[in-house]
């Protein structure tokens, strides 16, 4: 009898897919729900993002006010650190270029602590935060962004592992030199370039 080897299903292995950074599989369909707290009851009346400290014009929008800024759309991948990514996936919001340019950052910010509605945090460098690569997101797939991923809204950084893509986001708060946020104080990377397999502090 004679065994064939494409049942196995290694041939995926041999050519390995060039979206997929190094350590990371295929989540396939699923989208996992990953929370250090409990998922809020926040209605879209009730949230608020505001941008302040090292910024000209420290500011808040209702999601009204942001619904009426210029829609901005991400279609690609995303790379959790416990190791799944999910590609080709479809959100929409709006650009944090827009909204930091209504913020005026002083010339000495260099660092965000993003912050959310539960008191999560975590830390960005105002490049990963510019240049068309971070959003405020509320709609996934074409619908409003579930309550369980984020919803209202979330920040997405998707360049970065998705811890740093904070869910119920509140605001940024600019700084002039780099805080850990929640997982960069237990252990994490600060910057969590998923290309760089970044994971820890010290990768
Ligand atoms: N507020 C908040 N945002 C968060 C987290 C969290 O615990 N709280 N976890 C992060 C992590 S580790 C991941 S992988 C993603 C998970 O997003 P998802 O539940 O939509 O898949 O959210 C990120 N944003
Ligand atoms: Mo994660």
């Amino acid at each position: 009898m004679t065994i064939t080897r494409g049942f196995t299903g290694r041939a995926r292995t041999a050519r390995p897919d060039r979206r997929l950074p190094p350590g990371q599989y295929d989540a396939g369909d699923a989208f996992p729900v990953l929370a250090a707290e409990v998922t809020p009851r926040l209605a879209a009346a009730d949230w608020t993002f505001r941008i302040d400290g090292l910024v000209a014009r420290p500011r808040s929008w209702s999601h009204e006010e942001m619904r009426e800024l210029p829609r901005a759309e991400y279609h690609g991948d995303i790379h959790c650190v416990t190791g799944w990514s999910k590609f080709g996936v479809r959100f929409a919001g709006v650009s944090v270029d827009d909204l930091l340019a209504q913020a005026g950052p002083a010339p000495e910010a260099t660092h965000a602590i993003a912050y959310s509605h539960t008191g999560y945090t975590t830390d960005l460098a105002l490049a990963d935060l510019t240049g068309g690569r971070a959003w405020i997101a509320f709609e996934y797939d074409g619908r409003p962004l579930a309550p369980e991923h984020g919803g209202p809204a979330r920040l997405l950084v998707p360049h970065l592992y998705f811890w740093k893509s904070a869910k119920w986001i509140a605001g940024l708060h600019l700084l002039d030199h780099d805080e850990p946020g929640f997982w960069e104080r237990n252990g994490y990377h600060r910057r969590g370039n998923p290309w760089r397999e970044e994971r820890y502090a010290g990768d």
